[in-house]
């Protein structure tokens, strides 16, 4: 493929600084044609030490680490570093006209287009690091890799400032803060009036899924944030060849995110630069997003939760297709039988661990695609096809250590942006979990001096890593196929103390769309409020469906009659979160999850047992292959029971929730739930499934 910057190379005014947008930012900006130490508007050409084979190197994930393709390599006098592309086509016109309107409105001191090389995410997290934002690590034990620590108020999703400006209200529907989107504007415009002066404003192009697949979407992010620019170079695919895409015509989307933290001439910045006031908001009309105030996760990171998710799930409902917040793996079994699993559990509660499984049953595999977002769409051979719209994972740090996810760990050797965890002493990371005795001295994710002895967490109970799919080391080898894989199998699950048993299957769609309509599960600290409180969050996707929740039951029930009855994904429920009276968890989990899903494969081939409860069906112990655990009966037994009181009293909480939806809910779940509660009537007492 030839990048934008050869094109540019032909070009008589490529080499000159008279592009559109250039043009803006020096008018309003008098340091812009200075080159400053450090300053990004420099040109690195001039460092003897940088590989020029790279400099317009493509920004794959698994391209980062691989040897520079000397095809592409181009004069690097072809596109200064950070420079705008010059290329003459209505698409690119289109973007330097919208890239000067904010620039005009925000008046950053530079302007820097991300081309996507590795030479230029270096030369960012170089500048973090100068600039006191970013830790380098220490390079042996954790090679080319850093430390952010957020500011204590800026640490997880502001679910209350996440806003969906639809046209109509009612578009919104209940699950979702509505505002008008002509306030939203002018409270936009009102916001970014000078909120990037003495900052520089990045251009990055990105690409949700492979650039160029069918089924993939383009969009552009504004940012002032260089942490956002290296995150979203992580997390997605960035830089030049989704520039030729725009430029050649295809349809984008356009975000733009501010820390809303200006400097005025001589201030001293902050290493965490963010406000107060944050606001996230969404037009699902026009397909634009304006993030203000926070520098966190899936706040700023805009190609994440507000495109891949709030967004794509409003083209999904137009165009006939899912945009959901699930993970993707292969699972292998012992006969080397291929199936393909997605599951929803909300933030913090078990996707990239069930992601990066490694079971412990002997015989079976499993293979990596996605760990928390899947765009799905039924095909002509009546399938669901799913794939991974992302390029790295944004992971919850504490919980996860060699016993519990080998694989994150081994994923995470360097190469990786921790956030908000602590450091050791010798320049290691460490968070909760990660060993099970903690260090002697840390310093903690504020800064501060810790031992075991502070009585406070070290790392943050939402730090997180950001690091490129590819180098986990169960990923899967085709796992950026643009074609995506065929669905056997959807999970929903939640973070349930009680009630909820180990596993329930589904008796056909409709009704499977009801349990996941239907999941509740204890708030995690993925998001701003009380953690444990039992909430509902259908489908894992309360902070996250762009429009009416009530419609949104109604699409899933509609991609189900676009696909073959028995070429449908079948579908589960599972609970890996019930505790005993006693407040420990009941089921071991991580690897020992794969023992519920040989049960459900087993039910997919015909040969697993199982016995039936007003839920759905549920194996009784016999059925579940338990061997080599040393679980008490007792437990299995509470794991798998039924108790008709409770849900009863559950039943009552679903229909109240359903009923916020009013005239939008979809009559077939009014139908399941009358059903439900006529199979807990019928049943008097608590089902014990091995005593029938
Ligand atoms: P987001 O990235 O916020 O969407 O979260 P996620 O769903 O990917 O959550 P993740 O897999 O990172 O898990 C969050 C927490 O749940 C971690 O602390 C894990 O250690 C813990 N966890 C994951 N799986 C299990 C399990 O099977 N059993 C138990 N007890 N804890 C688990
Ligand atoms: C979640 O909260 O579900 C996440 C993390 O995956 S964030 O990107 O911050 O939303
Ligand atoms: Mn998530």
């Amino acid at each position: 493929m030839t990048l934008i910057a050869s094109r540019t190379a032909a070009s008589p005014t490529a080499s000159g600084s008279a592009t559109p947008s250039t043009a803006v930012a020096s008018t309003s900006a008098p340091r812009a044609g200075g080159a400053a130490p450090g300053d990004l508007a420099s040109d690195p050409a001039s460092d003897p030490a940088s590989d020029p084979a790279s400099a317009s190197g493509p920004a794959s994930a698994s391209g980062r680490a691989a040897a520079p393709d000397p095809s592409r390599a181009v004069p690097r006098a072809a596109r200064p570093f950070g420079q705008a592309p010059y290329r003459g086509t209505a698409g690119m016109t289109d973007l330097l006209a919208w890239v000067d309107d904010i620039a005009r409105l925000a008046r950053p001191d530079r302007v820097h287009w991300v081309s996507g090389s590795e030479e230029e995410h270096e030369e960012l997290l170089r500048v973090l690091v100068a600039e006191g934002k970013l830790e380098k690590l220490d390079p042996v034990l954790r090679p080319d890799s850093y430390l952010a620590r957020s500011h204590p108020g800026d640490v997880a999703r502001t679910e209350a400032r996440t806003i969906i400006a639809s046209a109509r209200e009612e578009d919104a529907g209940p699950t979702n803060n509505w505002a008008d989107p002509q306030e939203m504007r002018a409270l936009r415009d009102r916001l970014l009036d000078g909120a990037m002066r003495g900052r520089t404003l990045y251009v990055v192009p990105f690409s949700l899924g492979a650039v160029g697949g069918k089924d993939s979407r383009i969009g552009v992010q504004i940012t002032d944030s260089a942490y956002a620019v290296v995150s979203i170079g992580i997390m997605t695919r960035v830089g030049a060849p989704v520039l030729r895409e725009i430029s050649d015509g295809a349809a984008w989307v356009r975000t733009v995110h501010s820390v809303g933290a200006p400097l005025e001439p001589g201030q001293e910045d902050t290493a965490w630069p963010c406000h107060e006031e944050k606001h996230i908001i969404h037009f699902p009309e026009t397909l634009e997003v304006f993030s203000y105030g926070s520098g966190y996760g899936g706040n700023a990171i805009l190609a994440k939760k507000c495109v891949a998710l709030r967004l794509a799930s409003v083209m999904g409902r137009d165009e006939g297709w899912l945009a959901e917040h699930m993970l993707l793996i292969r699972l292998i079994s012992p006969q080397g039988r291929r199936y393909h699993v997605a599951a929803a559990f909300p933030s913090a509660c078990g996707k990239t661990n069930l992601a990066m499984l490694r079971p412990t049953l002997p015989g079976w595999r499993v293979e990596t695609l996605g760990d928390d977002i899947v765009w799905m769409r039924p095909g002509a051979d009546g399938r669901m096809h799913a794939m991974n719209p992302e390029a790295g994972f944004f992971g919850v740090a504490p919980g996860t250590g060699p016993a519990t996810n080998a694989s994150a760990i081994e994923t995470l050797w360097g190469r990786t942006i921790f956030t908000n965890v602590a450091r050791t002493p010798e320049g290691d990371v460490w968070w909760e979990g990660l060993t099970d005795t903690p260090p002697e001295r840390l310093v903690d994710w504020q800064g501060r001096d810790w031992t075991p002895a502070s009585g406070r967490p070290a790392a943050h109970p939402n730090s997180r890593f950001t690091v490129s799919a590819a180098q986990c080391p169960q990923i899967a080898e085709d796992w950026e196929d643009p074609d995506g894989v065929p669905l056997d199998l959807i999970l929903f699950g939640g973070r349930r103390a009680a009630h909820v048993p180990l596993v329930v299957e589904a008796r056909d769609w409709a009704h499977g769309v009801f349990l996941g309509a239907t999941i509740a599960s204890e708030r995690t600290a993925a998001a701003e409020g009380t953690v444990g409180e039992v909430r509902r969050e259908p489908f894992a996707m309360l902070p996250f469906c762009g429009y009416h929740m009530g419609d949104y039951l109604a699409h899933w029930l509609l991609m189900g009659r676009r696909m073959y009855t028995d070429a449908a994904p079948r579908i589960y429920q599972v609970n890996w979160f019930r505790r005993g009276e006693d407040g420990r968890f009941l089921w071991p989990g991580f690897g020992e999850n794969i023992r519920v899903l040989d049960w459900i494969i087993g039910r997919l081939e015909g040969r697993a047992g199982a016995q039936d409860s007003p839920l759905g069906a549920l194996p009784r112990p016999e059925d579940l292959d338990l061997t080599g655990l040393d679980l008490p009966a007792e437990d299995v037994r509470e794991l798998l029971a039924v108790d008709p009181d409770a849900w009863q009293a559950e039943a009552e909480g679903i229909g109240a929730f359903l009923e916020t939806f009013g005239d939008r809910l979809p009559a077939e779940l009014g139908e399941e739930l009358a059903s439900l509660r006529s199979r807990l009537s019928a049943a008097e007492a608590p089902v014990r499934p091995d005593r029938p």
